[in-house]
């Protein structure tokens, strides 16, 4: 069957009509993958939903394609975001598409590479500001209050109704929901999501059951887990360095009705965990999706899953490639030899 986008394949469950122009790059439809050394490790089957694959390379896609689509039905000429990145790079490109303007605000220097370049290539008007992710958040609520600009960052409640759609993929793959979802924690959107979505394709019967949510964030940009706002988070995860979380309460929600938890992991376990798919697995994530990973190899060796049957889902959030500093700063440079074959013989151990 040919795969025109979440909007497209799952309408019946999302708020458009026939008069809903679809702004779509045929996101979603993203491959579940089997860990089998994952699997290995935990003992219970783990899959990565990888949502790398998505257009722009995060799972920002499915949020933007209904964002921007019910922006335009409304006749908005231009949106605008806060971005650690992957929104600001998904924004651009779904507003470039259907000849929106669209303006995005980052924190100054804490924005991987890959996202600048795409918000830059798509031409919005990017605009760093001195200062985080929440202060940038801050300043689009106080614009788009008084201005003809619409808001698309996920207290968009089209944002949410779209990427909901992650969860309704994984089940279509399995034929039930998973027992136990792992996800990242930034701004609280996507787990809200995630939520949303089992729950309704439950009601709808096309699953029996619900997961646990299990929600991850940086061990320095914690805020749902240490219970207060953190006003200078820190992590090596830029896209999830966030200190006042948007969707804070809607997390707790998804947390609590699901009898699961939120936790948090360091950046040394990020890392590992960023480095163990890319080489275990052959799957590159950018650090924050490793997040989930992190999560639950922290779990696993505390004992959470003993006992436990069943599938542990992984959303990884955004692909590997769009931070290639942090992966050159991790693993290093390649051998430099001279164009002969000796060196490299001695190189591969002959
Ligand atoms: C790769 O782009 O907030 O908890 O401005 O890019 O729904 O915020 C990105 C968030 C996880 C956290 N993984 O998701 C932004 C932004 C990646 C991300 C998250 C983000 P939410």
């Amino acid at each position: 069957m040919k795969w025109s986008g979440i909007i497209q394949h799952y309408q019946r469950f999302l708020p458009v009509s026939a008069q809903t122009p679809i702004v779509s790059l045929n996101e979603g439809n993203t491959p579940l993958i089997f860990s089998s050394y994952l699997t290995s490790v935990v003992g219970l089957e783990v899959y990565l939903k990888y949502e790398g694959l998505n257009p722009t390379g995060s799972f920002k896609d499915r949020g933007m394609t209904m964002a921007i689509s019910k922006a335009k039905e409304a006749g908005a000429e231009v949106v605008m975001c806060a971005s650690t990145g992957n929104t600001s790079a998904s924004a651009a490109a779904y507003a470039a598409r259907c000849g929106m303007r669209c303006i995005v605000l980052i924190p100054d220097g804490h924005i991987a590479l890959g996202k600048l370049a795409q918000a830059m290539i798509h031409n919005a008007k990017v605009i760093a500001i001195q200062g985080n992710f929440d202060d940038a958040l801050n300043l689009v609520k106080e614009v788009t209050s008084q201005y003809p600009v619409t808001l698309v960052n996920s207290i968009n409640p089209f944002r949410i109704e779209g990427q909901k759609t992650g969860a309704f993929e994984i089940c279509d793959v399995l034929g039930n929901a998973p027992e136990f979802h792992a996800i990242p924690v930034g701004n609280a959107g996507n787990i809200t999501a995630y939520w949303k979505g089992y729950k309704e394709y439950k009601a709808a019967g096309f699953a029996t059951k619900l997961p646990k949510m299990l929600g991850f964030q940086a061990a320095k940009s914690a805020p749902i887990v240490e219970k207060r706002v953190i006003p200078h988070p820190e992590t090596i995860a830029t896209a999830i360095k966030i200190g006042n979380p948007a969707s804070w309460k809607s997390a707790e929600d998804a947390r609590d009705e699901s009898k699961g938890l939120i936790d948090a992991v360091t950046d040394e376990e990020i890392l590992a965990a960023y480095k163990l798919l890319a080489a275990h697995d052959g799957v590159f994530a950018e650090p924050a999706s490793a997040a989930s990973v992190a999560g639950v190899l922290k779990l696993h060796k505390a004992g959470y899953f003993k006992g436990q049957k069943g599938r542990i889902c992984c959303t990884l959030t955004g692909h590997g490639l769009k931070d290639p500093n942090i992966a050159i700063k991790n693993i290093g440079n390649p051998i430099s030899v001279k164009a002969d074959i000796h060196p490299i013989l001695k190189e591969i151990g002959f």
